[in-house]
């Protein structure tokens, strides 16, 4: 039996929705976040080392990393569905992107959501104003300007294809959902400002087996690391 360790509005939200679209049995253990920090509680490291949401486990199987996890039950329980052919165009752009999404589009979002904590943070008031000067310049320096690479980077691919590898939906956007949602959340993609990613977030939500992951692993917003 395949089970899910979910934490509550947490990337482990794409496991539910890959498993609700290929339509597999299993059952989802859950995780509530610390109300005050959000950490994950450290019942988590019992079932891996980080401690960090997804985790699954499949019989003797392990597996964090949500990536690896959509790649593994793609692999092992997919039955050819939701994966482009070997050897195609298709397929390159499905590895691409199931990369790309943790490895490069999330660490400018994350930290928009650190620098945005740092300046509205409570500090000592001799603190504050150099806190948040800091907070501001990193951000329009430096998170800004990459959080705009990426999102144009993301756009466009949207311009050329339908889905981000190809025109069938395949893990590699349940995977590219975090960030684009994230995104959404916390660094002003909208319709005017984004509207294939935007119009991306539309069809996905729309999808039954997005709804069925949402009823079973409740609110969901993507505000928190
Ligand atoms: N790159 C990892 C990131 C895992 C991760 O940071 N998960 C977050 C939830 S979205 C978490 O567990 N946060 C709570 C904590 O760090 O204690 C993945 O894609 O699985």
């Amino acid at each position: 039996m395949i089970v899910v360790h979910h934490l509550n509005n947490s990337r482990s939200q794409r496991v539910l929705w890959l498993l609700e679209e290929l339509g597999l049995d299993y059952e989802v253990r859950r995780y509530q976040r610390d109300k005050a920090t959000m950490l994950a509680p450290p019942s988590l490291r019992e079932v891996h080392p980080l401690g960090k949401s997804p985790v699954v486990t499949d019989g003797a199987t392990t597996l964090a990393e949500s990536g690896a996890i959509l790649e593994y039950l793609v692999e092992r329980h997919g039955g050819g569905r939701l994966i482009p052919a070997a050897g195609t165009p298709e397929r390159l752009l499905y590895t691409y992107f199931l990369h790309y999404a943790e490895g490069s589009a999330m660490p400018p979002l994350l930290l928009k959501l650190i620098f945005d904590r740092v300046e509205s943070a409570p500090a000592p008031f001799f603190v504050r104003p150099i806190a948040r000067t800091i907070a501001r310049r990193v951000t329009s320096s430096f998170i800004g300007p990459q959080l705009e690479t990426h999102l144009g980077f993301m756009e466009s691919e949207l311009a050329r294809r339908t889905w981000f590898a190809g025109e069938e939906l395949t893990a590699a956007d349940i995977q590219m959902s975090f960030p684009i949602e994230a995104a959404q959340s916390r660094a002003g993609l909208t319709a005017e400002t984004r509207p294939k990613l935007h119009a991306f977030l539309q069809r996905i939500h729309a999808r039954p087996a997005y709804q069925r992951a949402l009823e079973k692993g409740g609110p969901y917003g993507v505000g928190q690391a």
